[in-house]
């Protein structure tokens, strides 16, 4: 069995957001978690990352393109789904697809709450199949300043949440994770406030550009990549992107998100793609995209693009805001 090593980003100055969490939290991890966090780095699931690394998921039926799909090289289906950010697994980039071999995507359910008239529980099934799936190229830019271009299968959020009839005291939608310890490692870990927590305001969620997404290449999700249901928002950093959504709750405030609480000073609740606005730890203006066949984990460093080459389509959802402010 070959081992897929990911090396470090080359002489980058950027810090993941995971190295600066462990700085920030490391004490705490250790008192609060000390014996999982031991066994945690122990065990290696061979068999799991074996399996996860031959071609993941069911196919699925598909329309056809997007016009909203770029044409640039796409990443490999091998790093797209081997280099992740999935801190549920561990905050390395290999833990989602080395340790998600316990994760259980079926059956799998989403409560809806809030400002809607029908609200409930609803089965993935359900929730999916009035919906023709496309697919959809997009570019996606972590906030790490690395990027990816990736076909995702989906649904236009939109076309989801208006089923539900969200009433007009319905200003924000919010998003959470699944918490199964059991089968997620990285919950052993208090690095980020779980469940994993996303939101955006009801006009963003209703864009056609935002997708929720049930697969990737043609298949269904790997866990590592967000099974059996994720948000795709392209034109914001990755981490908008919430995976393996259990719930969805129509709000009248802004929702709390867990980037924001755990360092509200890095990660702002819109956390638009905006070259022009630096991390407080580097700069935003370049990313290097991972791109290509084969290992091309170095990429190449191209400059970023304000909303992330989206601005045409949803800059306006921002006018009169101050984007140097409201990050
Ligand atoms: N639940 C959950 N969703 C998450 C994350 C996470 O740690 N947990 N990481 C986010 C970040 S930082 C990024 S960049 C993207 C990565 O998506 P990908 O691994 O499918 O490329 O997922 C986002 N969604
Ligand atoms: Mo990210």
């Amino acid at each position: 069995m070959r081992r897929y090593a990911v090396p470090a980003p080359p002489g980058s100055q950027i810090t993941p957001e995971s190295t600066w969490l462990r700085r920030r939290q490391i004490l705490k991890a250790l008192a609060l978690a000390g014996p999982a966090l031991a066994a945690g780095c122990g065990r290696a699931e061979d068999g799991a990352g074996a399996q996860a690394a031959e071609l993941p998921g069911e196919p699925l039926t598909v329309t056809g393109r997007s016009a909203y799909s770029t044409d640039e090289t796409r990443t490999s289906l091998r790093d797209a789904t081997h280099y992740n950010n999935y801190y549920e697994f561990g905050t390395g980039k290999d833990d989602p697809w080395r340790r998600s071999g316990r994760f259980k995507p079926a059956p799998w359910s989403v409560e809806v709450a809030g400002h809607a008239e029908l609200t409930g529980r609803f089965a993935l099934e359900d929730l999916v199949k009035p919906h023709t799936l496309e697919e959809r190229v997009y570019r996606m830019r972590c906030v790490e300043a690395w990027s990816m271009v990736i076909p995702w299968v989906g649904i236009p959020l939109a076309d989801v949440l208006k089923r539900f009839r969200p009433t007009s005291q319905a200003k924000y939608v919010a998003f959470t994770t699944v918490e199964r310890p059991a089968e997620m490692p990285g919950l052993s870990y208090p690095v980020l406030r779980w469940p994993y927590r996303e939101g955006l305001r009801i006009d963003e969620a209703m864009h056609p550009l935002a997708l929720l997404a049930v697969g990737l290449y043609g298949r269904t999700l790997p866990a590592q990549n967000g099974a059996p249901l994720r948000l795709v928002v392209p034109w914001k950093y990755g981490f908008k992107g919430i995976k393996s959504i259990v719930r969805i709750d129509f709000t009248e405030s802004q929702p709390a998100t867990s980037w924001n609480l755990s360092a509200g000073d890095e990660y702002g609740f819109f956390a638009n793609v905006n070259p022009a606005v630096s991390h407080p730890r580097w700069s935003q203006a370049s990313e290097r995209r991972i791109a290509g066949d084969g290992l091309n984990l170095l990429g190449n460093r191209i400059a970023t693009l304000p909303f992330n080459g989206y601005a045409d389509q949803v800059a306006s959802l921002y006018a009169g805001m101050d984007l140097r402010i409201h990050y």
